[in-house]
């Protein structure tokens, strides 16, 4: 009942890490509506702690709840309904990250983004309210030191403090309150779904009782859900706990991809059910996230085109519920976005070209990720037929829809499509080169620009 994004059967979604609302906003009217974008994840909206470190506001300071009022690092309640509307009305949904699992660190206090002030040692965030008695205490988390650190127990990981962030008792009634009128809230504005931050570290059941409070969308129909549920065969939490609550990030994939990016037929094999992996319909895909970026184990924009292959092939395959990563230059895994000498963040700009300036990586307009959206929400529902990897270069069709094809290296392959005869565009090029499929199926196919390896076409709409 949770899985459906509501965004007229579209197929993917991007985060804008850190961006504004006003630049989110314009970004659904200029490009991710035209490109047939499904919608956005923003980045947590209610109001959080201000941390100073080194002179800079690091990003994670979004993952210290203060209270559920809408002023953020991103802009205030007013911008943020601007910016739901427009991309509404342009065919692209929000997603907002929810998080919901605890308020700020232990050891903070002050005033937050949106002037409400706090005391995380004594449990008090009177902009909610919240107090000590919503809090789990000791009592309840089976920790030497309070906080999470044994993978392989439950209650330790869902009842102790997660990186000591103060951790809310959300099996409490008034908890459930809270939290689902701050959903509540965020729907009546438009808000279409949510990522629920470090799922993993919250019970199920209370879960339960708080998507029970959450209201359905005002045009029909439950709201979408993702759970953040980091579950690699490394603890006691298994992802299928979930699946009745809506898709699971699927953190297993993104190793797989990765292998596959640099060794292309090892792609097939990248959903693996005997891994415990989720099926593609409770799985939620992507070949790195905010967190994972700033570590060694995933693919970023850093690897180029590696990473360029990593997700063109995640966005043509089959599996699961497909979200790409858009970002800020980083070299310092704190480091807040772009930012003017005010501390807010800078304007995303496009240069003529269509790239982003100003800090700002915007991989989903890389011609070989942005122009992929088109292709999987053209496919929807096929199968991967004629898997093949010859000579450095991969390819398969979807059903008789689409056919993708890529490389490491420029390629011109003579190919069976399993397309009908016609000619179609190569959406990686924006059609500066079309491909004839004779009456076989059979192509002759090369990529328009050897510096990106990438063709794909679909016939619905795509001659
Ligand atoms: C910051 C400081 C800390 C400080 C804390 C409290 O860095 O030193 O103690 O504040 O003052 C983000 C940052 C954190 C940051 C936090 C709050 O990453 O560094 O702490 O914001 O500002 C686990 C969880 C998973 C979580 C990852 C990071 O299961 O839910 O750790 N991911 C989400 C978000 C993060 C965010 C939070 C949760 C908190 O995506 O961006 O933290 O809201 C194995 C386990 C996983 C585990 C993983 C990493 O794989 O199986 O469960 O993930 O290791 O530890
Ligand atoms: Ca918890």
């Amino acid at each position: 009942p949770y899985h459906d994004p509501h965004c007229g059967g579209k197929q993917v979604i991007v985060h804008l890490f850190e961006w504004k609302w006003t630049d989110i906003a314009k970004e659904c009217e200029r490009f991710l509506g035209p490109k047939g974008f499904c919608g956005v994840q923003v980045s947590p909206p209610m109001e959080h702690a201000m941390i100073t470190t080194d002179g800079d506001r690091p990003w994670w300071e979004r993952y210290q709840p203060i209270s559920y009022k809408l002023t953020s690092r991103s802009g205030n309640e007013a911008q943020l309904k601007d910016m739901v509307q427009r991309c509404k009305a342009v065919g692209v949904r929000v997603y907002v990250d929810a998080v919901v699992n605890h308020m700020a660190g232990l050891g903070r206090k002050g005033v937050g983004t949106a002037g409400s002030t706090f005391d995380s040692d004594a449990r008090d965030f009177p902009g909610v309210p919240y107090t000590k008695d919503n809090f789990n205490d000791r009592s309840d988390c089976p920790s030497h030191d309070g906080n999470v650190n044994n993978y392989g127990d439950p209650k330790n990981v869902r009842n102790c403090y997660l990186v000591g962030l103060t951790d809310l008792d959300a099996s409490q009634e008034y908890v459930q309150d809270k939290i689902s009128g701050y959903f509540n809230h965020l729907i009546s504005l438009g808000v279409a779904g949510f990522r629920v931050d470090a799922a993993k570290h919250m019970w199920p059941k209370d879960l339960e009782g708080i998507l029970a409070k959450t209201h359905d969308l005002p045009e029909g129909g439950r709201p979408f859900f993702y759970h953040e549920v980091i579950d690699r065969n490394d603890g006691a939490i298994k992802v299928n706990e979930y699946f009745h609550l809506g898709y699971v990030t699927e953190f297993r994939y993104m190793q797989k991809v990765r292998e596959g990016a640099s060794d292309l037929g090892r792609l097939g094999a990248v959903y693996d059910p005997g891994w415990g992996m989720a099926p593609p319909d409770q799985a939620f895909v992507f070949v790195d996230n905010h967190d994972t970026q700033r570590g060694n184990e995933a693919l970023t924009y850093k690897n180029g085109a590696e990473y360029k292959r990593a997700v063109a092939f995640t966005l043509a395959y089959n599996y699961g519920f497909t979200r790409v990563m858009s970002s800020y230059y980083f070299t310092d895994n704190s480091a807040g976005p772009p930012r003017n000498a005010d501390m807010s963040a800078k304007d995303v700009i496009i240069k003529s070209d269509g790239t982003c300036d100003n800090g700002w990586v915007c991989e989903h307009r890389w011609k070989s990720i942005g122009n992929m959206a088109m292709f999987r929400n053209a496919v929807a529902g096929t199968s991967v037929d004629n898997f093949k990897y010859e000579n450095g270069v991969l390819s398969f069709n979807r059903g008789n829809k689409g056919f993708f094809a890529m490389g490491s290296n420029p390629f011109s392959i003579s190919v069976n499509t399993g397309l009908p005869a016609g000619e179609y565009c190569d959406l990686i090029s924006e059609c500066a080169q079309k491909i004839r499929v004779d009456g076989s199926g059979h192509a002759q196919v090369s990529p328009k620009d050897p510096s990106d390896p990438f063709v794909a076409i679909i016939t619905q709409g795509g001659n």
